[in-house]
C-alpha cells in the first residue's frame, strides 16, 4: 500500500466519517426542502422566460414526482452528429483509450475495460457502457451541456450546473431498480441529478429504463455504513434492489417504464428509483446517452486530480471538466461543432 493510501486509512481511523441516514439538511436543494415557493422562485430566475417548456409547472412536477420529461428539446442533427462519432470510436477502437464497462461474467474481475482492448463483437453487444466519451466529442458535450437541461438543472440547485460524468449504450442496461446518489457521490451528495437522453425513439421490449414515481422520498437504505455504496459497506446492491421495489410497492409508488421519443429528455432526482427492464427482442436497439451533473459547489475538482484546479469547458452558464488523464483525445471527434 503506498504511503499516501496509509496516511488516508490512519485519518479516517482517527476521524471516521459520521454515518449519514439522509441527506444534510443544511445543503439541501431549495426544491426538496419543504413547500418550497415555485412561483418566487421563477419570478426572479431569469433564463424562465427562453425556455421551450413552463418551469413553474415542471418544478412543481420535480418536487412531488421527482424527474421531468422535457419533450422535443434536441435536434435530430445533434443526435446524428453523436451517434456518427459513437460509430466512428467503435470501428477505429483500436485507436483509443477511452473506457468501456462490460457488465457480463467474463469481464466480472475487470469489467473497466480501455475499448482497444475489447473485441468489436462484444462493443456492440448488449451489457456495454461506453464511459465519458463527451470529453473526446464535441456533440457528446452539446448534448450534456444543452441549454434546455442544464436550465432546468441549475434551477433545482439554483446554483452554476457542473456535468461530472456520462454513459452511453447501444443497448438496454436491464440494471437492477437502485438510485444513483449511493454510487455517484459529489462533494454536496443531494447536489445530484441525471439526464437520460434518447438517441432513439424507445420501443416496446428493449429493456426500457422502468421507475417509480415519486420514489425520491422513499426512506434511505442503510448498506450496513450509512447511505453510501463502498468497501465498508455490508450490503450489497441486490439487498438496495429489494428493499427499493418493496419500499415503493409498499407505499403504493406507480413503476412507470420510458417509452419516449428521439430527442426527447427524461431528467431524475439523485434519489429517484429507477432500472432497466429485461430485453425481450434481442433485435432491438436502445440508444440513449445518460449524464450525471451536481453543482459548482457539489463538483469543484475532478474526480481523477483533487488537487489542481479543473480545465473547464463551459456551454449555456454550465461545466464540465476536461479529464486530466486523456487530454490528448479532448474534443477530437469534432463533428458536432457545426451543429446545434
Ligand atoms: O438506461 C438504463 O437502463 C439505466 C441507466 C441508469 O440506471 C443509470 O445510468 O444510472
Amino acid at each position: 500500500m503506498s504511503i499516501v493510501n496509509k496516511a488516508k486509512q490512519a485519518y479516517k481511523k482517527l476521524f471516521p466519517a459520521p454515518i449519514l441516514k439522509d441527506f444534510p439538511a443544511e445543503n439541501l436543494p431549495w426544491i426538496d426542502k419543504k413547500n418550497p415557493d415555485v412561483d418566487g422562485f421563477v419570478k426572479q430566475f431569469p433564463k424562465a422566460a427562453q425556455l421551450p417548456y413552463d418551469l413553474a409547472e415542471k418544478l412543481r412536477f420535480w418536487n412531488q414526482n421527482g424527474y421531468v420529461i422535457l419533450e422535443q428539446i434536441i435536434s435530430d442533427e445533434l443526435i446524428d452528429a453523436y451517434l456518427a462519432d459513437v460509430q466512428e470510436l467503435i470501428e477505429k477502437h483500436k485507436e483509443y483509450d477511452i473506457n468501456i464497462r462490460i457488465d457480463r461474467p467474463e469481464y466480472r474481475k475487470h469489467p473497466v475495460m480501455k475499448i482497444r482492448d475489447v473485441p468489436r463483437e462484444i462493443i456492440e453487444g448488449q451489457y456495454i457502457k461506453i464511459m465519458e466519451f463527451h470529453n473526446a466529442s464535441v456533440a457528446g458535450k452539446k448534448l450534456m451541456l444543452h441549454k434546455a437541461i442544464v436550465s432546468f438543472l441549475e434551477a433545482i440547485f439554483n446554483q452554476k450546473v457542473v456535468a461530472m460524468q456520462s454513459l452511453t449504450f447501444l443497448y438496454g442496461s436491464q440494471q437492477e431498480t437502485h438510485q444513483d446518489f449511493p454510487y455517484v457521490v459529489p462533494q454536496v451528495p443531494s447536489h445530484l441529478a441525471a439526464a437520460w437522453i434518447a438517441l432513439e425513439d424507445v420501443k416496446p421490449g428493449s429493456g426500457e429504463l422502468h421507475y417509480y414515481v415519486g420514489s425520491h422520498k422513499v426512506k434511505k437504505f442503510d448498506w450496513g455504513n450509512g447511505i453510501f455504496f463502498n468497501g465498508e459497506s455490508t450490503k450489497n446492491p441486490t439487498d438496495f434492489g429489494k428493499y427499493l421495489s418493496a419500499e415503493c410497492e409498499r407505499m403504493g409508488l406507480e413503476r412507470r417504464t420510458l417509452l419516449i421519443k428521439k430527442g426527447d429528455v427524461l431528467i431524475w432526482h439523485a434519489a429517484l428509483a429507477h432500472g432497466g427492464e429485461p430485453i425481450l427482442d434481442p433485435e432491438l436497439t436502445r440508444k440513449s446517452y445518460v449524464c450525471h451533473y451536481s453543482s459548482e459547489l457539489g463538483y469543484y475538482r475532478h474526480r481523477h486530480d483533487l488537487v489542481n484546479e479543473p480545465v473547464r469547458h463551459s456551454m449555456n452558464g454550465a461545466d464540465v471538466f476536461a479529464d486530466p488523464t486523456l487530454t490528448s483525445y479532448e474534443n477530437s471527434f469534432k463533428r458536432g461543432e457545426k451543429v446545434n
